[in-house]
């Protein structure tokens, strides 16, 4: 299905004259939101291929109908999307969960979306029908040589379809740990990790990044090879300079200060990109900024405060992705939210008064810190984000569109009631 601009262009008429009299309240209250407006229109936030379709938990799957059943209907969701808030103009596969068939009709069919390639993401953490040996006991970290070298040779073969599609970065999240004390030698798993990690490393095209996601635990529950920024960080820094860390909000232990050692990571120049999602327990998967907003705000305005300090620019500089998972929402109706709660973070982060806020700093004026940042945070950018989509082409309100033009029930009619998109 797509979204004809004759019905953006109708719902916005519908929603002007409220929206221009939010705009202009909030324009007179905030001096830089001309600047905030086109870096809020720049910034774009990749969509995961795998977050298309239900997710569902160890328990069960309850699919809402409609799903994407091909890379290709995948690619529509994603087109769909960015017709409605111009600002998911990239998706990120996971291989071999979504392996183009003809990577240059697949990569012309999402340019006639507007769409790029994003990172692209390997799996050592399942097992595949056709594969020779197993991954129970880890892939890059294996005590057998051969089930690493098969580990390397998929994420090769990952970069070989990245080139293929113009994408640039490889992301490499390992499951690999240990469920049990004694399981596992920890410095032979780390060096054997290493080891392999620099094979693939040296596949990289110059022109690329290695992205290095980290994760505290699940699927396994007593180590983790790569299971903190600073294990991350320790095999980066190894790697050289086209190796960075991944951040993925969801994957620290609890109450884990993130914004922190996204400050730091960013002052190494050794952050590579994020996964947008939230969490209250775990590696929750929840919609960006639904249960945590204030976090996600910290953790902007870190990152505006640090990209500004290095002279990076915001939209390309570092790989922005949502990684959620969505169990009881509709999952376009869910990224459509995810993006709106980072843009929101983005603009509030670029709000920030930073002289004054540097000021109370060198002052120690605790209170005049938390009052700087506080009323960042309780300012209402609505009307800020909703410009930035009108001024790109998109809907003032891309949820209440997406409803008002029935959009899933046309995707259940089009694809029927029962259909499984391929992911998690
Ligand atoms: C692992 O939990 C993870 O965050 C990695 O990014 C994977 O690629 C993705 O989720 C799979 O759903
Ligand atoms: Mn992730």
């Amino acid at each position: 299905m797509q979204l004809e601009k004759y019905k953006i262009q109708q719902h916005n008429d519908d929603l002007l004259k409220g929206h221009e009299r939010r705009l202009s309240y909030i324009t007179s209250e905030i001096e830089n939101s001309e600047a905030i407006i086109q870096k809020v229109v720049d910034f774009q936030i990749a969509i995961p291929s795998w977050a298309l379709g239900t997710g569902g938990t160890r328990f069960g799957r309850f699919s809402g109908g409609g799903e994407p059943r091909t890379l290709e209907e995948k690619i529509e969701d994603v087109g769909l999307l960015h017709s409605l808030n111009q600002s998911s103009g990239a998706i990120s596969l996971h291989i071999p969960w979504d392996i183009p068939q003809d990577a240059k009709a697949i990569k012309a069919l999402a340019a006639q979306h507007g769409l790029k390639f994003d990172a692209v993401n390997s799996n050592t953490f399942q097992d595949q029908p056709d594969q020779a040996l197993t991954y129970k006991f880890g892939s890059l970290q294996n005590v057998n040589k051969a089930i690493r070298k098969q580990a390397i040779e998929h994420n090769i073969e990952v970069i070989k379809q990245g080139i293929e599609l113009g994408s640039e970065s490889l992301t490499v999240w390992l499951s690999d740990g240990s469920c049990f004390p004694g399981q596992l030698n920890f410095r032979k798993a780390y060096q054997n990790t290493l080891e392999s990690l620099q094979e693939i490393y040296a596949a990289l095209p110059d022109n690329w990044k290695l992205f290095l996601e980290y994760k505290a635990f699940e699927p396994n529950f007593y180590s983790t090879t790569v299971g903190d920024w600073g294990q991350s960080y320790s095999y980066v820094q190894k790697l050289g300079n086209k190796a960075y860390t991944l951040v993925d909000l969801g994957h620290h232990l609890p109450n884990a200060n993130i914004e922190q050692i996204v400050a730091l990571l960013l002052m190494e120049g050794k952050l590579g990109g994020f996964h947008f999602n939230d969490s209250k327990y775990g590696d929750d998967d929840l919609t960006a900024g639904a249960i945590k907003p204030y976090q996600l705000f910290l953790i902007f305005n870190e990152l505006v405060e640090g990209m500004d300090a290095r002279g990076m620019n915001h939209a390309t500089d570092l790989g922005w992705m949502i990684d959620a998972s969505h169990n009881v929402k509709d999952p376009l109706e869910d990224l459509l939210q995810s993006v709106e709660g980072i843009m929101m973070s983005y603009a509030q982060a670029l709000s920030v008064d930073r002289k004054a806020l540097e000021e109370a700093q060198n002052n120690n004026d605790v209170v005049r810190a938390q009052e700087i940042l506080q009323n960042a945070f309780r300012t209402d950018v609505r009307a800020l984000v909703a410009e930035a989509r009108l001024r790109a082409g998109g809907a003032l309100n891309p949820l209440e569109l997406y409803r008002s033009q029935k959009v899933r029930e046309n995707l259940i009619a089009e694809r029927g009631l029962k259909t499984v998109a391929t992911g998690l």
